[in-house]
C-alpha cells in the first residue's frame, strides 16, 4: 500500500479541487492517500470535515487506504485506515494507544527518531525530504535518498516511504536506496493531468514503476 502514496489537502490543488484530483489520482494507480489539510488557504471546521468525509467515501469505493494527518479524531470520527503524525505534532505513543490498530505513519529524519517511531508503534515511516520541495515551508534539510541507505545500514526493519520533492525521474532512486515507496505531493496535485502524473509513477515499463 505503500508503493505510491499521494499527500495533499485543497492549498496543494489549482483551482482547491482535491476531490476532482483525488478521483483522478486513483484512476491513475495510487496505493494509499493522505489526507494533510495544512497551510495557507487549507479549510477548517464543518467544511474541512465534509470534505474528508467525500474523499474518505472515495478512498474506500476505491479500495485505497485513507489514513489521516495530525488529527486522531478526525480519523476516528470517518473510521480512517490510518493517522500519521510528524515529530512535532502529538506523541506517537499516545496517538498509537488512541487509534487501537489502525495504521500509524510517524515522519521520521534519522536512525534516532526512527527507533523511537518503531518503539511507540509505528507501522511505517515517512523519511524526507529527498529532494527540494516548495511544498512543506517547514521541510527540513535535504538530506537525498542516502539517508535511507544509512537507515536501512542501522538495522531498521520497518517499511519506509521517501517524501519530498520525488518526479517520477526521481523514484528509482529513492526506492533504490531503501524506500518500500514514494510519498508524493505536488508531482501529482499540481500536474496539469493528475491522472497521467500517477500512471507514470504506477504503469509496468514507466521510470517510476515496481513490482
Ligand atoms: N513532508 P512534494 S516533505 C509533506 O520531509 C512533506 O517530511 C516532508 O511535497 C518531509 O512532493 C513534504 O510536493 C512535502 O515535494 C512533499
Amino acid at each position: 500500500m505503500l508503493q505510491l502514496y499521494f499527500v495533499a489537502g485543497t492549498p496543494d490543488c489549482p483551482g482547491g479541487d482535491l476531490a476532482r484530483v483525488l478521483a483522478e489520482a486513483i484512476r491513475g494507480g495510487i496505493t494509499a492517500y493522505q489526507f494533510r489539510e495544512k497551510g495557507p488557504g487549507a479549510l477548517h471546521g464543518r467544511a474541512r470535515f465534509e470534505l474528508a468525509a467525500q474523499l474518505r467515501e472515495l478512498c474506500a469505493s476505491a479500495g485505497v487506504p485513507f489514513i489521516v494527518n495530525d488529527d486522531v479524531e478526525l480519523a476516528l470520527a470517518l473510521s480512517a485506515d490510518g493517522v500519521h503524525v510528524g515529530q512535532t505534532d502529538a506523541p506517537a505513543a499516545e496517538v498509537r494507544r488512541r487509534i487501537g490498530a489502525m495504521l500509524l505513519g510517524v515522519s521520521a529524519h534519522d536512525a534516532g527518531e526512527a527507533r523511537r517511531a518503531a518503539a511507540d508503534g509505528a507501522d511505517y515511516l515517512g523519511v524526507g525530504p529527498m529532494y527540494p520541495t516548495a511544498t512543506k515551508l517547514d521541510a527540513r534539510t535535504v538530506q537525498g535518498p542516502g539517508v535511507l541507505s544509512r537507515l536501512r545500514e542501522s538495522g531498521l526493519m520497518l517499511p519506509i516511504v521517501g517524501i519530498g520533492g520525488i518526479t517520477a525521474a526521481r523514484a528509482a532512486a529513492v526506492t533504490g536506496a531503501g524506500a518500500d515507496g514514494i510519498a508524493v505531493v505536488s508531482a501529482i496535485s499540481r500536474a496539469a493531468d493528475p491522472f497521467r502524473a500517477a500512471q507514470q509513477f504506477s504503469t509496468p515499463g514507466s521510470l517510476a514503476y515496481r513490482d
